[in-house]
C-alpha cells in the first residue's frame, strides 16, 4: 500500500516529456524528388517540428483548410532550420511554397484525429501525394 502510493505520487510528479521531431527536406533523396522525410508524423500535443534544410531553396508552411479549427498558422523562411511546437490536436497539411504545385507536402498528426480534408484547390501532385502517405499511413 505505503509503495503504491508513492509510486502513484512518482508517476504525477514526472512531466510528460516533449519530444523535437526532425524532418528533413530534401530535393531529390533516394525516396524521390521534392520531399520532406518523413512525410508523416503522428505526434502527441505540445510536441514540436524541427524542419531542416538538408538541400537548399525550401521551407514548411501550413496549407490554408489544412489545420485544425484553433491552431495557429505558419511559414518559415527558405531555407531556414525552423522549429514549430503544436499543440491543438488536428490533421496539419504542409506544404513547400515553392513546390507545392510539385507535391512538396507532408502531414502531420497531432494526437488522434480524424482523417484530413482535403481543400478543393490543392494541386493535383499534392492530392497525389497525400493519398500516398494516407495509404502507408500506419493505423
Ligand atoms: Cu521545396
Amino acid at each position: 500500500m505505503k509503495f503504491t502510493l508513492v509510486a502513484l505520487l512518482l508517476a504525477a510528479a514526472t512531466p510528460a516529456l516533449a519530444e523535437t521531431h526532425e524532418v528533413r527536406m530534401y530535393n531529390r533523396s533516394e525516396s524521390g524528388a521534392m520531399l520532406y522525410d518523413p512525410a508523416f508524423l503522428r505526434i502527441a500535443p505540445g510536441d514540436s517540428v524541427r524542419f531542416i534544410p538538408e538541400q537548399p531553396s525550401h521551407n514548411a508552411a501550413t496549407i490554408a483548410g489544412m489545420i485544425p479549427a484553433g491552431a495557429a498558422p505558419f511559414k518559415s523562411g527558405i531555407n531556414e532550420d525552423f522549429t514549430v511546437t503544436l499543440t491543438v490536436p488536428g490533421q496539419y497539411g504542409i506544404k513547400c511554397s515553392p513546390h507545392f504545385a510539385m507535391g512538396m507536402v507532408m502531414l502531420i498528426e497531432v494526437g488522434t484525429a480524424p482523417a484530413p480534408v482535403f481543400p478543393p484547390d490543392l494541386p493535383p501532385r499534392a492530392r497525389q501525394r497525400f493519398d500516398a502517405i494516407l495509404a502507408a499511413r500506419p493505423e
